[in-house]
């Protein structure tokens, strides 16, 4: 099968402009409490979501709109669920991190780690139905350390589950390094478990929905999971507002603002601990660091790269009408708030 490249780079042009349009809501205050983006994976989730039909089935985690979005929720309930309109998703309960859509077959949740058994029960479900469904579990690196998504892994191999787990491995866990907190390798470790598992560029879409094909094809035979780990950028950081990327956005506020108290500890008591103190320091500026160097120097937009899958005319049109789709939703979801004040 050749890739097309129009509907994949279609997906993600929807995907990006929503959460953007997320973004936008959310600084003009209208979205309450931690708004964590999925800008960045965007073709993780084009490369997977593309593979599947209608009666399979996604578990989500945190960062859950763009696989909804790509999935073909509506966007204007989507956005009056993250407005905490009672019109909403979810009635206004579930928030960004919370969803669920039966007519999809869709949930996603703030706990780290638990789109793993979730998926196995969608998969479960599948199996026992018979009808060569599927389900995926999209996660991050962070999630792939607890217990929940190894026991998931062991049953899912065990039981020949119907289920793809995705990891989006994005190289941080809020502010740790997940390197630091992982012992081994991610791929050799589900391999262990007697799943194929792979490593895939996740800001290539091509490779990514090659390698999800295959993934998803096994899964859809009933020859059990599969394992994708497909590296991607964070370039909005953990969440927005993030106050490590304020540091770069905004440094002489946050010097004049982080500065101070930062000095203040150095040397406050009890001074026992003063010798620790200035490694603590070297470990905020050695994070500070990598997170810029990576933003700023090494970060591969993935929808730039799918840009040249598409002729230039083409691209154009596709931005201009999933800026469109977009914009109306959020005018729309605005007028049935107002409506309904
Ligand atoms: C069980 C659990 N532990 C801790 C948290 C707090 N928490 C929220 S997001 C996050 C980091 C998750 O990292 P990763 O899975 O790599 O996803 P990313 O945010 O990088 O996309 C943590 C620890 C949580 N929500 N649930």
């Amino acid at each position: 099968m050749k890739v097309n490249g129009e509907p994949l780079y279609r997906q993600m042009a929807r995907m990006r402009f929503f959460e953007e349009a997320l973004a936008d809501l959310w600084e003009r205050g209208l979205i309450s409490g931690e708004m964590h983006l999925g800008v960045g994976e965007e073709a993780v989730v084009a490369g997977v979501t593309a593979h599947l039909e209608e009666g399979d089935a996604m578990a989500l985690d945190h960062r859950s709109t763009p696989p909804l979005v790509a999935r073909g929720v509506d966007l204007v309930s989507l956005f009056l669920e993250m407005l905490g309109d009672a019109q909403g998703l979810c009635g206004g309960w579930g928030g960004h991190m919370h969803l669920f859509s039966r007519e999809h077959l869709a949930c996603s949740s703030g706990i780290v780690g638990s789109s793993a058994p979730l998926g196995a029960g969608f998969a479960l479900a599948a199996q026992h139905l018979g009808r060569g469904k599927v389900a995926v579990s999209f996660f991050g690196e962070g999630a792939a350390n607890q217990g929940m998504l190894l026991e998931s892994l062991n049953l899912a191999a065990a039981w020949k589950l119907p289920q793809v787990f995705v990891c989006k491995d994005n190289r941080w866990a809020i502010t740790t390094r997940s390197r630091a907190v992982t012992g081994g390798d991610l791929v050799r470790r589900a391999r262990s478990f007697g799943m194929p598992a792979c490593r895939v560029d996740g800001t290539c879409v091509e490779a990514v929905w090659e390698a999800a094909g295959r993934a998803v094809r096994r899964a859809r035979a009933g020859r059990g999971p599969s394992f994708l780990l497909a590296t991607c950028p964070r370039p909005e950081g953990h969440f927005l507002g993030d106050p490590l990327l304020r540091v770069y956005r905004e440094p002489l506020k946050q010097t004049l603002e982080i500065g101070p108290p930062l000095l203040r500890s150095l040397f406050s008591k009890p001074l026992q601990a003063f010798a620790l103190r200035p490694l603590y320091l070297g470990i905020i500026g050695k994070t500070l660091a990598v997170l810029g160097t990576e933003k700023y120097l090494l970060c591969r937009d993935p929808l730039c790269r799918a840009a040249r899958l598409v002729p230039e005319d083409t691209r154009r049109r596709i931005e201009e009408e999933a800026r469109e789709e977009v914009a109306r939703a959020v005018a729309e979801a605005m007028e049935r708030r107002e409506r309904h004040a």
